[in-house]
């Protein structure tokens, strides 16, 4: 992870400081959005009270998500502009692993910045990445949060979406859509919505959930047993009481 930054790796908020040169490097190449670094911080609260690790029940989590995505029809993974910062390279490995399509997907939507984000994704190896076509609409929402493509998150049974707006994660949920979120607020609605709330910072998420998808590959019998292990509702409660109750070193 330290390719692109020059910071010392036994700071003691090493990972924090390279999150934010991330995300602030996005928001110079036009890859994220300026509300980008509000939710980042928000983000970066919870995270603090989390401990900044990937408690059990998020680990349970990741593993479930690994498993809807590798069992599903049609699995996309939704991207926007602060996944995009953190995570490319980490998202592109995620979909080879699992076979998940990769699909921009904007709250603050504009094509200068899908373009953006698509190429970067490129960079980072990616070789088909949606979002482009938008002839697809999510049902109940404004005309731009609505556009989707109509064969990639239109068409999907199992959808990834990180750091995503509880209005789309309502409305996603509502089309009948299997949805795994990662939000480091177990308070969100998207989070609360979720098939699979992934309370963890991003960037230990996606590489963690390729990680199990790499074990679960290839063995419906361990997705199954993933996927009948993991209850959302005890994940919640378990991420909540952590950042209320516990201990920071
Ligand atoms: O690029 P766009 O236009 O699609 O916009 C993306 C943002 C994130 C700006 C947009 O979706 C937004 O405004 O989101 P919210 O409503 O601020 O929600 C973001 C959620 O993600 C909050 O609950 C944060 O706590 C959480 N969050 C922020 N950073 C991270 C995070 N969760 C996991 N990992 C993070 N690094």
């Amino acid at each position: 992870m330290s390719e692109d930054v020059d910071l010392p790796e036994n700071h003691p908020r090493y990972e924090s400081l390279l999150t934010r040169h991330r995300i602030e490097a996005g928001v110079d190449r036009g890859i994220t959005s300026r509300q980008g670094l509000i939710a980042q911080g928000r983000g970066e609260a919870f995270d603090y009270l989390l401990g900044e690790r990937t408690i059990d029940s998020a680990d349970a989590a990741e593993r479930a998500a690994a498993a809807y995505l590798l069992s599903a029809e049609h699995a996309v993974v939704s991207v926007n502009g602060n996944a995009a910062a953190l995570v490319p390279g980490e998202l592109v490995e995620l979909s080879e692993v699992t076979g998940a399509a990769l699909e921009v997907n904007l709250f603050n939507r504009t094509e200068k910045r899908i373009e953006a984000i698509a190429d970067y994704l490129r960079e980072h190896g990616a070789t088909d990445v949606k979002g482009l076509t938008a002839d697809g609409r999510i049902p109940g929402l404004d005309h731009e949060r609505a556009k989707v493509d109509a064969d990639g998150i239109g068409a999907a049974d199992v959808v990834l979406v990180p750091l995503e707006d509880g209005d789309r994660a309502e409305a996603l949920g509502e089309m009948g859509k299997t949805e795994l979120v990662v939000d480091l607020n177990p308070r969100s609605r998207s989070a609360e919505v979720a098939t699979v709330p992934i309370i963890d910072n991003i960037i230990r998420a996606i590489p963690t959930i390729t990680e199990h998808a790499r074990d679960l590959r290839g063995d419906p019998d361990a997705q199954q047993a993933a996927i009948d292990a993991f209850d959302a509702d005890s994940a919640l409660t378990e991420a909540e009481r952590t950042i209320r109750e516990g201990d920071l070193e």
